[in-house]
């Protein structure tokens, strides 16, 4: 089986990748003593391929990472590839779904999308890269206490509850990073 290293530093999405890929994948922590990877990328494809190649060269073993957005249609697109540090310097979830509702205080237009992009990376520079996103609204207010992020503000299209209203196996199910990383794990076949 091979052994790939989990790029992600977020714990959250850490756990929906280990759940996703289930126990045919043998997942390695990121190091504890590895630096924060700088997500200057200007797309997710981008900052997914840093994020694994970094985990690369500092352990000389195959990685996978995940980068998401969250677009919302009547803001152009934003935050996007910022949604991390969208409320800026020291952002939380709770700021930044703070921020996100002010702004989008009194739009009619509520669409959005998550969207991941999964990347394995080998030593060797081989990759796969597959995508996933879910259509979706922006609620006007914060539902539910699972998941993480803009979760209580997301209710994807065919649903009346947010993905913070689900089960984790729910949210897998429905989710960006559910179909990216059941995209990218038929791509790898039996690994
Ligand atoms: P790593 O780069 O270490 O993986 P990160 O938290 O910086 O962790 P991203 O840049 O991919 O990861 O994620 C950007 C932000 O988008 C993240 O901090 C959350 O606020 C939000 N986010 C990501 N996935 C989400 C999800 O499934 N549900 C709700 N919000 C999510």
């Amino acid at each position: 089986m091979t052994v790939f290293v989990l790029a992600s530093a977020n714990p959250d999405k850490a756990s929906e990748i280990r759940d996703i890929l289930g126990p045919g994948f043998d997942l390695l922590p990121r190091p504890g003593d590895v630096g924060e990877v700088d997500e200057t990328g200007e797309t997710l494809e981008d900052n997914a391929r840093l994020k694994a190649r970094a985990l690369v060269v500092a352990t000389g073993r195959p990685a996978i990472a995940d980068d998401t957005g969250l677009e919302v249609d009547a803001l152009g697109g934003a935050p996007g590839v910022r949604s991390a540090r969208y409320s800026g310097a020291g952002a939380t979830y709770e700021s930044n779904v703070a921020k996100l509702l002010a702004e989008l205080t009194g739009r009619s237009d509520r669409r959005a999308r998550f969207r991941t992009v999964a990347l394995a990376a080998w030593p060797d520079g081989r990759e796969v890269v597959a995508e996933g996103s879910v259509q979706g609204v922006i609620t006007d207010r914060v539902r539910g206490s699972g998941g993480f992020g803009y979760d209580p503000v997301f209710a994807p299209d065919g649903q009346h509850r947010t993905f913070a209203e689900m089960t984790a196996a729910e949210k897998n199910a429905w989710s960006h990073r559910g179909r990216a990383f059941r995209a990218l794990a038929a791509q790898l076949g039996p690994v």
